[in-house]
């Protein structure tokens, strides 16, 4: 089978991001050669390593008899890439400023190739030089970005040096608040990439939104060649089709789905893709499955589901660091398997690629949120344009992870004009940026009257699902007898309980009380009970996502006794033991199961 249409919409290209060109998709799919392992580190507490004078990224050695330099990358520690600094050196714990971290390489320049140096995310500011010459910087702890080597590779050894800030910032994202352990470093892997002159930079392939009988997209070159021909082929399914990109290497297509089998939880299948143009090729596995929301009704490949999630961060409790692997995903999406998740909310960050990757062969959904957090500062000017960077980067990596179905893009923000602007301005170019995807936004501003609980932000008006965290029984008080609540909605929209819990210390000796000063596995145990007997009332309810899957740390978590620097909301303790809340959560997912698939 094979056809060629070529439709005109480049909105989705056109949106061309402020500043530095975005990172190439799939990079795993790439000629790469890793730049993991034993970094050499300098700790930079005052931040005094930038100026001309002290100039760390000069690397300089004393050559003469009066010379010295009062720093030295080749003296001092080492640090592990990918893996956050904090975890790594005692001294580095609650550390927050800079931290310079040095990496050679060799290299044979060849012919017609280019060279890139691809950062899977680097927490929070990156400085970025080759050779003493600084090449850019990015902000964003969470997301990943490219710089290309080219003019600046040498022949034999080269240098790469990395300036990594992790200080709070009132007008980042997050901003100076939130409760997490915010790890700073080079947290995810480094790759050089090697490249043809024109390469394939980027692609969406997925089914046309409420068409499944459609394949389309798009691929963008980069390079001087743009007018090519493309082809794109999955053997295995039996389909291809071929276009023509524009002089500026950008195409669109659609052709026929024909035989492809649908992703799903149950069956998470996915086909090799092959891209062709006449100066490159890629190829990566693909699934496809459509994702809609018909009234409250949210639709996989055109069937009603229940989402049986939990919340995750990227952490590895018994490590006590940022979890960064294949296999660190592996545990922590084999536990939410367990407790008979069909979907996960990634909070409050795009977590590593592998996570999503993994999350997909093992038949997961996935909710991947930005760290648009609480206190953050809408009325900074420089937000709009961080935010929609952000928000790009984050599509960029992950829109053709099919098991990705709803872009979050921020938690318990409170309703304020330039909120609204802000907030109303990103769901919409958002929309224009993946228009298949459903869109949210978790809101924890509830009203609270009578027998009643009112849904009433007004976003919820531009977003396909309301989001909704509430901890009834641990920060508010039940209004009245969990059974006894409705819920009130007057969007016609699927809701999703995207937070609820409290907080327990494993196998705590005092915690024989069913009282929440007590830090009691009873008290969580019975506050379980209660929110399922409330969440099975409500009608509109189309998923649920505890809070969380295992204890986590955080630095504004200071109870002496039982928190220790630990959220102890975890339904699995800092050790990985299960809590008594964990099996009723797991015989509620195991009853909606059987009355749901
Ligand atoms: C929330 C936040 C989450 C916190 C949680 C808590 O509402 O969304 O980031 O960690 O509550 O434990 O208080």
């Amino acid at each position: 089978m094979k056809s060629i249409i070529v439709c005109s919409c480049f909105f989705f290209l056109a949106l061309s991001s402020p500043g530095q060109q975005l990172a190439m998709t799939n990079i795993y799919g790439r000629h790469i050669t890793s730049l993991n392992g034993k970094w050499k580190s300098i700790i930079d507490p005052f931040d005094a390593g930038s100026g001309d004078w002290r100039a760390y990224y000069k690397d300089r050695k004393a050559t003469t008899k009066n010379d010295f330099y009062e720093y030295s990358f080749d003296d001092g520690a080492t640090l592990n890439v990918p893996g956050d600094f904090n975890s790594q050196r005692p001294e580095l714990t609650y550390f927050e400023s800079s931290v310079w971290y040095k990496k050679t390489f060799t290299y044979k320049k060849k012919p017609g190739k280019r060279l890139f140096i691809h950062f899977g995310a680097v927490n929070y500011r990156a400085t970025i030089y080759i050779n003493g010459n600084k090449l850019g910087e990015h902000e964003g702890g969470f997301t990943a970005f490219q710089f290309e080597l080219s003019d600046w590779v040498k022949e034999g050894t080269n240098s790469i040096i990395v300036k990594v800030n992790s200080a709070r910032l009132k007008n980042g994202i997050p901003g100076l608040g939130f409760d997490w352990f915010n790890y700073g470093g080079i947290t995810r892997d480094v790759n050089l990439v090697e490249t043809n002159e024109t390469y394939i930079e980027d692609y969406s392939i997925q089914l046309l939104k409420n068409n499944p009988g459609t394949v389309s997209g798009y691929v963008k070159l980069n390079g001087s060649k743009g007018a090519q021909k493309i082809i794109i082929s999955i053997p295995s399914g039996n389909v291809s089709t071929s276009f023509v990109t524009n002089e500026n290497g950008e195409g669109v297509f659609q052709f026929p789905s024909g035989g492809l089998d649908r992703w799903s939880s149950e069956h998470p299948i996915t086909y090799p893709v092959r891209i062709y143009c006449e100066t490159d090729s890629i190829k990566e596995s693909i699934g496809f499955r459509t994702i809609e929301v018909k009234g409250t009704d949210i639709l996989l490949n055109g069937k009603k589901m229940f989402l049986r999630g939990v919340n995750i961060h990227e952490e590895l409790p018994q490590r006590k660091s940022r979890a960064y692997s294949e296999a660190d995903a592996r545990q922590l999406l084999g536990w939410a398997k367990e407790l008979g998740c069909n979907f996960v909310r990634l909070v409050h960050y795009p977590h590593n690629e592998h996570m999503i990757r993994l999350a997909e062969k093992m038949g997961i959904l996935v909710w991947e949120e930005l760290p648009l957090y609480q206190g953050i500062e809408f009325a900074d000017t420089s937000l709009p344009l961080k935010m929609e960077r952000m928000m790009q980067e984050m599509i960029r990596r992950d829109r053709n992870r099919c098991n990705i179905i709803i872009w979050s893009l921020s938690n318990e923000t409170w309703p304020s004009k330039e909120r609204n602007e802000s907030l109303a301005g990103l769901i919409h170019k958002t929309r224009l940026t993946d228009s298949t995807r459903l869109i949210a936004s978790a809101f924890a501003n509830v009203r609270a009257s009578n027998d009643s609980i009112y849904i009433e932000d007004k976003l919820n008006a531009l977003l396909d699902v309301i989001a909704i965290n509430e901890y009834y029984g641990w920060y508010a008080h039940w209004p009245k007898a969990p059974g006894q609540l409705t819920w009130v909605s007057t969007f016609n929209k699927p809701l999703i309980m995207t937070e609820f819990g409290g907080e327990a210390l494993y196998n705590n000796p005092d915690g024989k009380n069913n009282r929440a000063s007590s830090w009691s596995e009873i008290y969580q145990e019975q506050l379980y009970k209660d929110q399922f007997k409330m969440l099975t009332s409500i009608p509109f309810l189309r998923g649920t996502c505890p809070w969380i899957l295992a204890d986590f740390r955080s630095p504004v978590r200071n109870q002496p006794k039982y928190q220790q620097g630990w959220n102890r909301k975890g339904l699995i303790s800092d050790k990985g033991d299960k809590k008594k809340a964990w099996f009723v959560v797991k015989r509620y997912y195991n009853k909606v199961r059987l009355s749901n698939d």
